[in-house]
């Protein structure tokens, strides 16, 4: 970087704010360790107007900008490249709840804000913010919208897209489009909001938000056992009709899953064997009794097996702990070739059962760890090394082969080979593979008619090529 760009971003948000060296390693790693950048600085705002300024000064500068949140991605998005020649933009300080209008239903928060930190401040004004997930301690509101993230109660509320109701965002020109006055209903042309949710920071950096919340209800949850995978969709029917749809979660894991759990973390218990378990979760003001009713009533008709209903909130948080901790599991074990497939709801128990034999044929040693949020049509379809073999080199050795059974199979059943996790790095090449050419070169136009120069978060989601210097 030249002296004088990193005095002008030191003059915008302060020498102490303006990272560089060994200080910005922790932002040149991402939460899988799959990808090592070197970023030139990093760079620490503390408003939407510091952001637009830190813009405007790369472009006149032709410096790349890496939109950073709270780095808990799994595709490589908010990592800079290895050419140390990009400067990695982090919203971190960018962290206050400006605004919670309970009776609107409404809050609006820095794109900074890690989402427990907004949960508790929804919940401390008696509203849900629906949006959860396993990494919530420590993921930012920003990197959420800017991957669309789903989460664990899309069933009932969404993804990103469906809880936004407006946003601020520093264009790759340094404008701000500014977009919080939370209008639940605007005919005024494009929804504009939307292209910058789920385009990982390739359209512009997202600096604040206007998030839909909900009254706090009850909620009541039961871990169950089911005879197959096939089960899962009639069973979910059968309970969205017995709570008035008010079914949030439906997360099915298979056996080989907890059992990885069991391996791993010994210490958490297992309710009871099976060879598919489900966690669901609904709504009701009534208590358990609603879940429990209905879940009588399906084991009557031969839906499910087992069943505990949570008696508790202590219960009901140990049941989501061991959902939860499958992918600490895999971590723990070496790690798994992750996958994120989403099918039509019909079809998600055939894609288990194909996607098992495929694998199992071609590499019969090798440990699954299958689970999801399938009432989304959402599967987590991990390989693990064998035992005994070392997983880092299974992963290298093997992981593209296992991924092309997978993807392929997920494309050939209309499916998505990245239903909630994005593109990133990781999968650019499976969107420039699988991608519908018409929506590829719409979202080519999109990109090169608002970041002309290929300046915000280059190579990420599509490769663009850069323009010739003037
Ligand atoms: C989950 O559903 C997350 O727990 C992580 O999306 C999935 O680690 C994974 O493969
Ligand atoms: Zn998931």
């Amino acid at each position: 970087m030249s002296s004088s760009a990193l005095h002008e971003l030191t003059a915008i948000v302060g020498a102490s704010q303006v990272l560089r060296d060994e200080r910005c390693a922790p932002y040149d790693i991402d939460e899988r360790r799959l990808f090592h950048g070197r970023a030139l600085a990093v760079v620490r705002p503390a408003d939407v107007d510091e952001v637009a300024r830190v813009v405007a000064c790369c472009v006149a500068r032709r410096i790349a900008m890496v939109p950073h949140g709270g780095n808990t991605g799994y595709c490589g998005g908010a990592t800079a490249d290895g050419s140390g020649t990009q400067v990695v933009v982090s919203l971190e300080r960018m962290n206050r709840v400006l605004a919670i209008d309970a009776e609107a239903c409404a809050m609006t928060v820095e794109a900074g804000v890690v989402l427990a930190t907004a949960q508790a401040a929804a919940s401390a004004h008696q509203r849900l913010l629906p949006l959860a997930m396993g990494s919530q301690g420590s993921c930012q509101i920003g990197g959420n919208l800017s991957t669309n993230a789903g989460g664990l109660a899309v069933l009932k509320y969404g993804t990103c897209r469906d809880l936004t109701l407006g946003l601020q965002v520093v264009l790759p020109d340094g404008r701000v489009l500014d977009r919080l006055s939370g209008l639940r209903k605007d005919n005024t042309g494009y929804d504009l909001k939307q292209l910058f949710i789920g385009a990982e920071g390739t359209l512009g950096i997202i600096t604040a938000a206007v998030l839909k919340l909900f009254p706090l209800s009850n909620r009541n949850c039961a871990w169950l056992s089911i005879a197959d995978a096939r089960g899962a969709l009639p069973l979910l029917s059968a309970l969205r009709e017995a709570s008035r749809d008010n079914v949030t979660s439906f997360e099915y894991m298979s056996g080989e899953a907890l059992a990885l759990v069991a391996q791993a973390l010994p210490e958490l218990a297992l309710p009871f064997d099976a060879q598919h378990h489900v966690l669901v979760e609904m709504l009701s003001e009534e208590g358990e009794e609603v879940l429990e009713r209905a879940l009588f009533d399906a084991q009557e008709r031969g839906l499910l097996l087992d069943v505990v209903v949570a008696q508790s909130e202590t219960q009901r948080r140990q049941l989501w702990r061991l959902r939860e901790s499958i992918p600490t599991a895999e971590k723990h074990l070496g790690g798994s070739v992750k996958h994120d497939v989403s099918v039509p709801l019909a079809d998600v128990a055939d894609y288990v059962t194909k996607a098992r034999h495929a694998v199992l044929a071609r590499w019969p040693q090798a440990r699954l760890s299958v689970y999801g949020h399938v009432g989304d049509g959402n599967v987590h379809f991990n390989v693990l090394a064998p035992a005994g073999e070392d997983a880092k080199r299974f992963k290298a050795r093997e992981g593209d082969a296992i991924s092309a059974v997978l993807h392929d199979l997920a494309h050939a059943m209309r499916g998505s080979f990245s239903a909630e996790h994005g593109v990133g790095v990781l999968k650019r090449e499976m969107l420039a593979h699988y991608g519908d050419p018409v929506a590829l070169a719409l979202m080519r136009q999109l990109k090169v008619s608002l970041d002309p120069l290929n300046l915000m978060n280059p190579g990420k989601l599509l490769r663009v090529t850069a323009p010739s210097p003037p």
